[in-house]
């Protein structure tokens, strides 16, 4: 996997009903997402293996990673290409236990010393955020863009440094400037009149920023 320059997009259905999943989905591809993860808080584990199915040809197609929230099993079940788990979601051993060794597994981290672990942990990549508040994750203050630049420096030169929450097409600037190498963008997206373009759009601020830096 690159270690710069990525958008992890989310296939998130608290904004995209289950029938427009594939059509989305096709539009996060077409606009370059590099990384696309299934999030369906809420749904019967049923119903999240039978998207899972849908999606991933599209991704394998794309050759973009396609990755399952929450579900190792579902992960497994369907030959996803990754799982991503939060903080209160068990070690990476026990996940791996039942994905096995050679899936791509990532951790949901909240702050620096987080960070640090999951790193020290052996995961695969990080989020790290919410650095806004955001709807998509109700209840979890924003911890803001100053250690941006120091996660995405001790962190982020071993394993890509996602950062998270309530990014948008208007505060990605910041972000970057701030430090930040490789962004996960989920309702700015999913919200977008012109899915593939708004993607699109993204992907091309963060090549240019990358372009601007020296690593
Ligand atoms: N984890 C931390 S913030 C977040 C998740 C899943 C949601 C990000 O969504 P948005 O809509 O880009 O703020
Ligand atoms: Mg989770």
């Amino acid at each position: 996997m690159k270690l710069s320059g990525q958008l992890y997009a989310i296939l998130d259905l608290g904004y995209v009903s289950a029938e427009n999943a594939e059509t989305v989905t096709g539009d996060l591809l077409a606009g370059g997402a590099d990384l696309l993860q299934l999030r369906a808080k809420g749904h019967e584990p049923g119903e999240i293996e039978r998207l899972a199915r849908l999606l991933l040809p599209l991704c394998r197609e794309a050759g973009v990673p396609f990755i399952v929230n929450d579900y190792p099993a579902i992960a497994a079940a369907v030959g996803a290409d990754g799982i991503h788990i939060g903080q209160d979601d068990g070690t990476l051993a026990a996940v791996q236990e039942i994905v096995g060794p050679d899936m791509l597994v990532g951790r949901s981290t909240h702050s620096p010393d987080q960070a640090r672990a999951a790193l020290a942990e052996g995961f695969d990549y990080i989020g790290f955020g919410p650095l806004f508040p955001t709807p998509t994750k109700l209840g979890r203050p924003g911890i803001g863009i100053e250690n941006v630049a120091a996660v995405q420096a001790e962190v982020g030169s071993q394993i890509p440094v996602f950062c998270i929450g309530g990014i948008k097409r208007d505060n990605l600037p910041q972000v970057l400037e701030a430090g930040a190498r490789n962004v996960v963008i989920v309702s700015d997206l999913l919200t977008a009149e012109d899915v593939v373009g708004a993607t699109a759009m993204v992907k091309r601020a963060i090549a240019d920023c990358g372009l601007r830096t020296v690593d």
